[in-house]
């Protein structure tokens, strides 16, 4: 495959914004949907804290970063101190009080990379995971609803690739295509570097926020307020930025040589992160560095078989936004 830089875009393409928009429209969750899951947190906090006063639950993931679909299910974080006790216990007893308290299909996954606690609450009709812990995933959900507010053409873009990859069966991590936090982290290293930045690089600006969790350092502006308006020189509407964002990861990213890393806003070399070979099973066949734990590549899950899956998505994708008159229904097309 040759690799080009952009070319010419089709001249109606602003004509496209309003199709998708009204996708992005229907996709956003109502508010007495937000309603309920605070209904549920809170439910959930009186179950917990009859046990364990001080721990607390955190919401993270889509319901909390902002880019959550109506009818998604929750991920919620419980924090305990508990040293001493295995995660496993935890979860254990975890699952014994939930089930007292009538919740439905729950069951503890102990064993699973990311253990959890799953449940079906009858009240709201909401299905939730719990993790133990996980207090990463709460400081990156922060920092990606902070870069939501900066412009809304963030969550524009991430809510038509998500519901893209969605719909073309790409955003499965466990049969080695993308998760949709991958997804979100490419879309803002998108905006960052079109040729007029729409995003800034908020780990790159003086710190307004720090905390230190399992080791890792992480700081950044986040006093995003301030920047709302940052990227408004930059006019391009949604559809110009979805036919450029397809278009770059199917003719101009190059695959071979580099990582992309909103954490410095650039591209980095796979060779200064010694991502060059396979190790174990991580292949590093598109490479997204974490913004937080920078040696975990968010690509590693890609296999020699997904790759080209994915790679023959994107192009699929670029094509249609280039000579489709109507691209949202073909886009969309369920594989
Ligand atoms: P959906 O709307 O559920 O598709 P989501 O944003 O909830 O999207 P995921 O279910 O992929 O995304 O993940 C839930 C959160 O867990 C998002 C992020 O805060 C964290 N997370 C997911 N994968 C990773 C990862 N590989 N490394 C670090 N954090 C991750
Ligand atoms: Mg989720």
């Amino acid at each position: 495959r040759k690799m080009r830089s952009e070319v010419a875009c089709r001249v109606d393409i602003d004509g496209l914004n309003a199709p998708f928009l009204a996708i992005y429209e229907s996709l956003i969750p109502a508010e007495e949907e937000k309603a309920k899951q605070k209904q549920l947190l809170t439910l959930l906090e009186n179950i917990v804290s009859k046990e364990w006063p001080e721990a607390r639950l955190d919401l993270y993931g889509s319901c909390a970063n902002s880019f959550g679909f109506s009818k998604s299910d929750i991920d919620v974080c419980l924090r305990i101190a508990d040293a001493n006790v295995k995660k496993s216990q935890v979860l254990l007893k975890l699952a014994d009080l939930l089930q007292s308290a009538n919740l439905q299909n729950v069951q503890a996954l102990t064993r699973a990379r990311v253990p959890i606690v799953k449940l079906m609450d009858p009240a709201t009709g909401i299905s939730c995971d719990i993790c133990i812990n996980n207090v990463l995933a709460v400081v990156n959900t922060k920092l990606l609803q902070d870069y939501a507010h900066i412009d809304v053409r963030l969550r524009q873009l991430a809510f038509i690739v998500k519901h893209w990859a969605k719909t073309r069966g790409v955003n499965e991590p466990y049969q080695g295509t993308l998760s949709s936090y991958a997804y979100v982290l490419m879309c803002i290293h998108f905006l960052q570097q079109r040729r007029s930045a729409i995003l800034p690089c908020l780990q790159g600006m003086e710190a307004t926020y720090s905390v230190t969790v399992d080791n890792v350092e992480c700081a950044y502006f986040d006093q995003v307020e301030n920047l709302i308006g940052f990227g408004s020189h930059n006019r391009e509407g949604i559809a110009k930025l979805v036919w450029a964002f397809f278009s770059y990861w199917a003719y101009c990213h190059d695959y071979a040589d580099d990582v992309i890393s909103i954490r410095t806003g650039t591209v980095l070399s796979k060779r200064t992160k010694d991502w060059t070979r396979r190790i174990g099973n991580d292949r590093h066949l598109i490479c997204i560095e974490d913004p937080f734990e920078t040696s975990h590549d968010l690509g590693r899950v890609v296999d020699k078989f997904s790759i080209n899956v994915l790679r023959e998505e994107f192009e699929r994708a670029a094509e249609i936004m280039q000579y489709v008159p109507n691209p949202c229904a073909k886009l969309f097309e369920p594989y």
